[in-house]
């Protein structure tokens, strides 16, 4: 769908239980400006409405026993099915929220940035029948390795780390932010006024008006943050001979260090 400021509008439908939680995350912010501008269109869909029996229920014992209750087809598929047949242009990618999908990342973000239709699945329960991942799922995703209560908090990390891709949607210079993720480092130190707070200042070098000394101690700072929290993001790296020097010196400053 084209929206009247010319830009390509995406589509993502959510499919849940609980299509009132995404109210208040959705209705702030840079989700609402996105939507009200026509960039993105948010459909949420319950499950439920879809269900084929006459106590609307939507889940069921696991076959082969166990604890728990499984997300049953029936209620997903009907959704899907409605949502899919309301597209228009190539087909949208079906997303399960799912603690065994792969991790959700900004190169995943990124991928899914360029989409024009998503529709997400947010499970519930033990999990969803296995036929849904089958005949209806495209990509399988997850935000990360801990116990949820439901795919609709990463469901919402998904839209909301999408969305901002959009063209429209930041204005130029928090799109230059997205080229310091890309470089594989972790951000260094951000200050602001005052110049001293609770006895802190801020460092000299970043009052000093010196670009290219500004630019040396913030590459150190982010070398130095990556090494200490995330090395193996530094086998990633593409480093410049500057990089290289820097990291040699800081290593030698670390093993300097007395661990013992
Ligand atoms: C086994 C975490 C189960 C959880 C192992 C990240 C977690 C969806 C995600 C679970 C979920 C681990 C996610 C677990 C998620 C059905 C309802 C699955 C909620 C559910 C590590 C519960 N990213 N979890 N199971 O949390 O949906 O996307």
């Amino acid at each position: 769908m084209t929206c009247r400021t010319g830009w390509l509008m995406m589509r993502i439908d959510i499919l849940t239980l609980f299509p009132e939680m995404f109210a208040g995350p959705f209705s702030s912010s840079i989700l609402k400006r996105a939507q009200d501008n026509g960039l993105i269109a948010i459909n949420l869909v319950n499950i439920r409405d879809f269900s084929t029996n006459k106590h609307h229920t939507v889940d069921d014992a696991p076959y082969g026993g166990g604890a728990g209750m499984v997300m049953a087809p029936e209620a997903i598929f009907g959704a899907v099915e409605d949502v899919l047949k309301k597209h228009a242009g190539p087909p949208a990618r079906v997303i399960l929220m799912c603690p065994r999908g792969r991790t959700f990342n900004q190169a995943t973000a990124l991928n899914l940035a360029a989409e024009s239709n998503l529709v997400l699945i947010c499970g519930h329960y033990e999990g969803v029948d296995e036929r849904v991942r089958e005949d209806l799922v495209t990509d399988e995703i997850s935000i990360g390795d801990y116990v949820l209560t439901g795919g609709e908090l990463p469901a919402m990390v998904v839209v909301d780390a999408v969305t901002r891709l959009q063209p429209g949607v930041l204005g130029k210079s928090a799109s230059v932010q997205e080229e310091s993720f890309n470089n594989g480092l972790l951000e260094y130190p951000q200050y602001t006024r005052p110049r001293e707070f609770r006895g802190q200042a801020v460092p000299g070098v970043l009052l000093s008006g010196h670009h290219e000394e500004i630019r040396k101690w913030r590459r150190r700072q982010s070398l130095l943050r990556t090494l200490e929290r995330r090395p193996e993001m530094l086998t990633q790296l593409a480093m410049t001979k500057e990089d290289k020097a820097i990291l040699r010196e800081l290593i030698g400053e670390l093993q300097r260090l007395d661990l013992s």
